[in-house]
């Protein structure tokens, strides 16, 4: 899954395809490297980010959901909390509703029913504004896979198949360095819940804490905890660096593959 931030303002690819021909470019370059799935976001969800309206949100983008529906071959992902977005997402060409806020927004879950999306149900404690400032867990594990459970079965309960539902455990929303190594260690947990498991690592904040990187070089622990969350059965990866991820995630299939034979 190709990462397209159509927003001023993300962690790393903030401002850089606010105009439709740039946007459109790097979904091509994406796809031309492997990506299957090109997930568009018009907020950003970085720890910090300030809320936008619907209608930036909306304005941000529809106008390249349309011309990505009218011009790639991939699935379409649209990478929002708000019901009008997922609504107007969906009509535009949009398949996949990724909503870091799984669902929990006052009408959410009715929008995704109806549409019939897949969607992402990923874990957050708390919300982008402050979830860093201080999480806590008991058992971090096992309360991201409850939390995770309950939104199964609430999306079960308003008409959601199961075969429409992934999920997600959320690094670095609402999580101590601790919290994600912790989660990462134990993927099979997630994979589990008998949903594909989505993962999304790329440059991220704990690469920052954990080896001191700023985000421009954290591609090498990326595509290496990308393969070792394949390995432990991740279906879907959320990358900015979509060649070398490709490369890791064909690497550690093929590995993981080769377990189950005899010779
Ligand atoms: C939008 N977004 C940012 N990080 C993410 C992650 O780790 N997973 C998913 N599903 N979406 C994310």
């Amino acid at each position: 899954m190709g990462i397209l931030n159509i927003t001023p303002d993300s962690f790393s690819d903030g401002g850089l395809w606010l105009e439709p021909a740039q946007a459109l470019a790097q979904a091509r370059q994406m796809q031309a490297e492997g990506a299957r799935l090109i997930d568009v976001g018009g907020e950003s969800t970085r720890p910090g980010a300030a809320p936008v309206s619907e209608q930036e949100e909306l304005d941000r983008v529809v106008p390249i959901i349309e011309r990505l529906a009218r011009e790639l071959d991939c699935v379409i992902s649209i990478d929002t909390m708000k019901p009008a977005v997922m609504r107007t997402a969906m009509k535009a060409g949009a398949s996949l509703i990724n909503d870091v806020n799984a669902l929990r927004a006052d009408g959410a879950i009715e929008a995704a029913a109806e549409t019939g999306a897949a969607v992402c149900l990923m874990h957050m404690q708390g919300e982008p504004r402050s979830m860093q400032e201080a999480p806590r867990y008991r058992d971090v594990l096992a309360e991201v896979r409850a939390a995770l459970l309950e939104r199964i079965e609430a999306c079960l309960s308003a008409g959601i198949p199961r075969a429409r539902l992934l999920v997600d455990p959320g690094i670095g929303f609402g999580k101590s360095l601790e919290h994600n190594l912790r989660l990462l260690a134990r993927l099979d947990a997630f994979v589990d819940l008998g949903c594909p498991l989505l993962l999304g690592v790329s440059r991220k904040s704990l690469f920052g804490k954990l080896l001191g990187l700023p985000v421009a070089e954290r591609l090498v622990p990326s595509v290496v905890t990308a393969a070792l969350a394949i390995q432990q059965g991740a279906a879907i990866i959320r990358a900015h660096d979509v060649r070398a991820t490709v490369q890791a995630v064909q690497t550690a299939l093929a590995i993981r593959e080769a377990r189950g034979e005899s010779h």
